[in-house]
């Protein structure tokens, strides 16, 4: 059983990670992850959805935060203040390794797929991990404050500004990484993690090649939003702002059309009904991932329901 999943930000990489522990073989699975979160930083190339899911398969992600590493140490941070210099955007002592390799790699002109595979190796990470392209391709926050890079938008202004749109930069030239395509045709099924439908899934989309790969398969989006509420994030309050009631159906209508199956949480059972004329399968089930127990558990009753539709 070939799984893809294109996921972006924790709730993404958890899902990830329950997967992997589900699939008899991990190799089996390649996360196709979003890269529109990346930018500089002390000149460095910060790529934290990239980061946050390889981390999280390695075991080595920050469990408070969900981004960063465990057991972190902030020296390097603390000296920077000192200096009077940028603090907003934390990097720890362990995780500013990733940027200081990843950036001087990419410099000596290694492509960011073939870093990111290197670094699993690294860290042990069994599944493949791909960034959806090798070409920047950032993610600006239309808002009522202008246009915002994202990290400025999400983490300097913790997501307060009112949203209006969302412009992937180049995402029209850019080109899928390579495997890109092929992992997703080759895939029997393809998730769409619990990530930010706006800012996680929807730039990994706009890459050309991509949406027309997930033709003739299971494509099972698995809703963000639970009782009208995001687990972690702006979610919910993009959707408002953009004019939606933030809910699983609006998630699921949010990809109609591009989706087989969606699965939404229990306690938004009473929504499944009215989907089922929107999308082809709907799937209640328990999507809280509370534990990496949780995770697995959610992994394996979705092959589970999948196998049996096959
Ligand atoms: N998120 C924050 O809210 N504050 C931070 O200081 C922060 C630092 C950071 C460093 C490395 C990294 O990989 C992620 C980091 N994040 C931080 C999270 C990041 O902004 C988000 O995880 C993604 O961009 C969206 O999910």
């Amino acid at each position: 059983m070939r799984i893809a999943i294109l996921a972006g930000g924790v709730g993404g990489a958890k899902f990830a990670d329950g997967m992997m522990r589900a699939l008899p073989d991990p190799a089996a699975l390649t996360v196709v992850v979003n890269v529109g979160d990346d930018f500089e930083h002390f000149g460095l190339k910060i790529c934290p959805d990239l980061d946050t899911v390889c981390y999280t398969l390695a075991g080595l992600e920050n469990p408070t935060t969900g981004w960063g590493r465990r057991e972190e140490t902030w020296h390097v941070m603390d000296a920077v203040a000192a200096l009077g210099g940028p603090t907003w955007f934390r990097l720890g002592d362990k995780d500013l390794a990733t940027h200081l390799e990843r950036t001087r790699r990419l410099r000596a002109g290694e492509p960011l797929s073939q870093i990111v595979a290197s670094f699993c190796r690294a860290w042990g990470v069994p599944a493949r991990v791909l960034p959806v392209t090798d070409d920047p391709v950032p993610t600006i926050v239309l808002t009522d404050e202008g246009a915002l890079p994202f990290q400025t938008y999400f983490v300097h202004r913790r997501w307060q500004p009112k949203v209006l749109g969302f412009r992937f930069e180049g995402a029209s030239r850019a080109r899928p990484a390579p495997g890109v395509l092929e992992a997703l045709q080759g895939a029997d099924a393809v998730f769409f993690a619990p990530s930010n439908p706006f800012v996680s899934i929807d730039p990994i989309l706009a890459i050309p090649g991509v949406r027309a790969s997930l033709r003739g398969k299971p494509v099972i989006a698995v809703s963000p939003i639970v009782g009208g509420k995001a687990l972690k994030g702006p979610a919910a309050k993009m959707f408002r702002e953009l004019g939606y009631t933030p809910s699983a159906q609006a998630v699921a209508e949010h990809y109609q059309g591009l989706i087989t199956h969606f699965v939404l949480d229990k306690a938004d059972a009473s929504q499944a009904k009215g989907l089922r004329s929107k999308v082809p399968h709907v799937w209640v089930m328990d999507t809280i991932m509370a534990s990496p127990e949780a995770r697995q558990r959610f992994a394996q009753k979705l092959l589970g329901r999948l196998l049996q539709a096959s």
